[in-house]
């Protein structure tokens, strides 16, 4: 076999962020970025001889010529096997399924998630542990020292695979097997839900629609919703992947995701809405004329988790990510549970689920999920919904109306700056973390301020520490004010401002949530002096 050592200089930006290494898809196509990048992660994990791994993608612009150059440097590393979803498909969920199931060594998840597709838009690349989780910061730190010495990489000479047929292939002495992307991930969502039940819902005429956004899910929605329970046909909107997602965000919320908005608040609206994005894993809840926030949904779900067969011993524990509200705290003392507090970014979770301490997750992020994988699952959540639907036969507004009856209400919101100077986004943070104990105990209004610091979580498993993961400014009621810059984007910085208040008081239930957080936010503005600083007015997007 012709195996090659190519010699290659490194790359200085090749750090992981919340969810692997994205850029801009040039960047990735500069002469071996991509392959720098990927023998950094092998040189990292130091797989045996002949190890098992999964490979596949969101489908987006870059997937093929990506997963083409990865076989041949795995086979040139030393693999003895790649499982690759046909087409070169896994969702993110389902590669975290296929890895668990098939006790692979692990896996590359190829992906830049909710960010637009295109040869100008973004790629990305993660790694995931045999856990089926994304590799901890440890993992990616390693990977990243390695990017930045690394002197050569390896690969094969060989004609491509062909991606489009199931089957077993030899490329270099390593076996390659194209797998159905869609059927294992299937088998694990019958074995959590009543599928019965949600069928005879179905054939009962509640609606529902469903937006893939042109991105992975379509296919795993298509064979799941309308194929196993019956759901009428076309209830699966922009079900087919494209390369550049249809030209679109594939964001699940109510900005980007607008053709499903208009539908749910239209007239003769479905009973149900819901959609995901790029790689599968975040999820939308709607109702009839109703939103759900990710908060909310994964306090609820929590709430009602015993209705779903998988379920019925009830929880373990529950996880959020710092800057999701707290409801589903609630939530856990009302179970006498325990709930733990994250940094941003799924792979904090994965230590607490592998240690049995949590078995569901969340993020205000459009992300919830559970242990029966190592990621968050836009359509777990979905067949979740539609299972404590039909037991309860209520719709999703009196469900969550209920809901904030017993717990209070969380009003929450995310402001999000998008593209800012990198330096005026480093100076409202630095301003912030300058002026802590100038705001500790100082009133606006009815808010004053208990509490400030940057979040640092140590995590209870390994005993290891991140620091920096967020401003909070906790006022006395339990409101909150977090700042965060995001580690996803690719360009410039993007300021994240989240905003949590505590309403005990059901006649304020109705609330718009912007009306009830009106002074928090006029608050923050004040004390990040964030529009001179960075000379934007209004947010890019409101969640
Ligand atoms: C964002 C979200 C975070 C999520 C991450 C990956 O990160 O805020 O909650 O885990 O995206 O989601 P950041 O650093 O930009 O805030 V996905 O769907 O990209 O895998
Ligand atoms: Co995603």
């Amino acid at each position: 076999m012709t195996i090659r050592t190519v010699p290659t200089q490194p790359y200085s930006d090749q750090k992981p962020g919340t969810s692997g290494l994205r850029k801009k898809v040039p960047v990735f196509q500069q002469p071996n970025y991509l392959e720098n990048f990927v023998q950094s992660i092998f040189d990292s994990i130091a797989a045996p001889t002949g190890a098992t791994l999964v490979l596949g993608g969101d489908g987006r612009y870059y997937n093929r010529q990506a997963i083409q150059i990865i076989l041949k440097m795995a086979a040139a590393n030393g693999y003895g096997k790649v499982l690759v979803g046909r087409g070169g498909i896994l969702s993110t969920p389902a590669a975290s399924c296929v890895i668990r199931k098939y006790q692979t060594y692990g896996g590359i998840i190829l992906s830049a998630s909710h960010n637009p597709g295109g040869p100008t838009e973004d790629f990305g690349i993660k790694y995931n542990s045999s856990n089926g989780g994304p590799a901890t910061e440890t993992v990616t730190e390693a990977i990243y020292a390695q990017s930045k010495t690394i002197a050569e990489y390896r690969i094969c000479d060989a004609a491509d695979v062909g991606l489009d047929e199931l089957g077993s292939f030899t490329l270099e002495g390593m076996q390659v097997e194209v797998i159905d992307p869609v059927s294992d991930y299937a088998e694990l969502m019958e074995s959590l839900f009543d599928f019965a039940a949600i069928r005879a819902l179905l054939a009962g005429g509640f609606r529902i629609q469903f937006d893939a956004m042109h991105a992975v899910n379509g296919p795993y929605a298509r064979d799941i919703l309308e194929g196993r329970l019956g759901a009428a046909a076309g209830s699966v909107m922009n079900a087919i992947p494209l390369e550049d997602f249809g030209g679109g965000h594939p964001d699940p919320n109510l900005t980007y995701a607008h053709d499903l908005v208009e539908i749910m608040y239209g007239d003769d609206a479905p009973d149900f809405g819901a959609a995901s994005d790029g790689d599968g894993d975040r999820n939308m809840i709607l109702g009839h004329h109703f939103f759900v926030t990710p908060s909310d949904s994964l306090a609820l779900l929590a709430a009602n988790a015993t209705l779903a067969p998988g379920y019925k011993q009830g929880l373990a524990g529950i996880a959020r990510s710092m800057p999701t509200s707290a409801a589903a705290d609630r939530v856990a003392a009302a179970l006498n549970i325990p709930c733990y507090e994250t940094p941003t970014g799924w792979k904090f979770f994965g230590n607490l689920m592998d240690a049995g301490r949590v078995t569901l997750c969340g993020e205000e992020s459009f992300g919830t999920g559970s242990s029966h994988v190592r990621e968050k699952d836009g359509l777990w959540a979905v067949l979740f919904w539609l299972n404590i639907l039909a037991v309860r036969k209520q719709s999703v507004e009196a469900i969550v109306r209920e809901h904030w009856a017993q717990y209070g209400r969380n009003f929450y919101s995310r402001y999000d700056y998008e593209a800012l100077p990198t330096e005026a986004a480093n100076g409202v943070m630095a301003y912030l973390r300058a002026s802590f104990a100038a705001l500790t105990g100082t009133a606006f209004g009815k808010y004053t301020v208990q509490m400030c610091d940057d979040f640092s979580y140590t995590d209870p498993v390994d005993a290891s520490v991140s620091r920096a993961q967020g401003i909070r400014i906790i006022f006395t009621d339990g409101s909150r004010i977090i700042f965060r810059l995001s580690g996803t984007g690719t360009e410039g910085a993007t300021l994240r401002v989240y905003l949590e208040a505590y309403e005990s008081d059901s006649s304020r239930h109705h609330l718009d949530a912007q009306q009830a957080l009106a002074e928090l936010i006029a608050i923050a503005l004040q004390v990040s002096e964030l529009r001179v600083r960075t000379g934007r007015e209004q947010p890019t997007v409101i969640t």
